[in-house]
């Protein structure tokens, strides 16, 4: 199975790259800020519980996102394999994945991390917010604050996979299709030496 885990701040590419990668390796997508973001139109209690963690640009509860991706690879077992994005956030959400993929015998082939410095962020995350509506993409103090929890709470999960030989930073500055390559060029590379 190829395992994947996109990683970067928000902005960073993660859900424009996934829609590439989901068709080129036939993976299903799991994006926990699109589960969040079904929740909330579908006007569940969690959605409900979400929204105002996420409208203040802060994470929700690692269980409620463990138990997301729970569910969602119950639903998946016949995949090919699967795409992480936008998570694991946290080191407990990084840990609860080992754990629910170890239950199917299987494991995360590689970590792609897209690096894009803060100002190229904020800029992508407010041009974004003149036509998505999300709340979170609307204003700078928010943008900002999503910027300062990914540093301080998600940032660490790289030397998770870092520790496991899994972490690849990819730069995510340039042209969408070349990123794309970069990004292919890696995941070949870290299927080739884990064959
Ligand atoms: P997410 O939905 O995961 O979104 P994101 O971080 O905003 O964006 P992403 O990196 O996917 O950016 P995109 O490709 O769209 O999270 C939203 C919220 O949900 C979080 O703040 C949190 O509250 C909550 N949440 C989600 N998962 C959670 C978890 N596991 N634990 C706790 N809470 C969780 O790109 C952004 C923009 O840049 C787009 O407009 C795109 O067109 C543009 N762009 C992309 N690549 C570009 C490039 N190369 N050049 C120029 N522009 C580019």
């Amino acid at each position: 199975m190829l395992n994947l885990v996109l990683f970067g701040p928000p902005g960073a590419g993660k859900g424009t790259q996934s829609e590439k990668l989901i068709q080129k390796y036939n993976l299903v997508h799991l994006s926990t800020g699109d589960l969040l973001r079904s929740q909330i139109a579908a006007g569940t209690e969690l959605g409900m519980r979400a929204k105002q963690l996420m409208d203040q640009g802060l994470l929700v509860p690692d269980e409620v996102v463990i138990g997301m991706i729970d569910y969602k690879l119950r639903e998946n077992q016949e995949a090919a394999g699967f795409i992480f994005d936008g998570f694991p956030r946290t080191v407990p959400q990084a840990q609860a994945l080992d754990q629910l993929l170890a239950q199917y015998n299987t494991q995360i082939t590689t970590m792609i991390a897209l690096v894009v410095d803060d100002a190229e962020l904020i800029r992508r995350l407010l041009k974004r917010g003149e036509t998505s509506g999300r709340p979170d993409d609307r204003d700078e103090t928010t943008a900002r604050r999503r910027v300062s929890v990914y540093n301080s709470e998600t940032a660490p999960v790289a030397d998770y996979y870092n520790q496991q030989q899994k972490y690849i930073a990819v730069d995510g500055i340039g042209e969408i299709g070349e990123i794309f390559e970069l990004i292919c060029q890696n995941i070949e590379t870290a299927v080739t030496k884990t064959a």
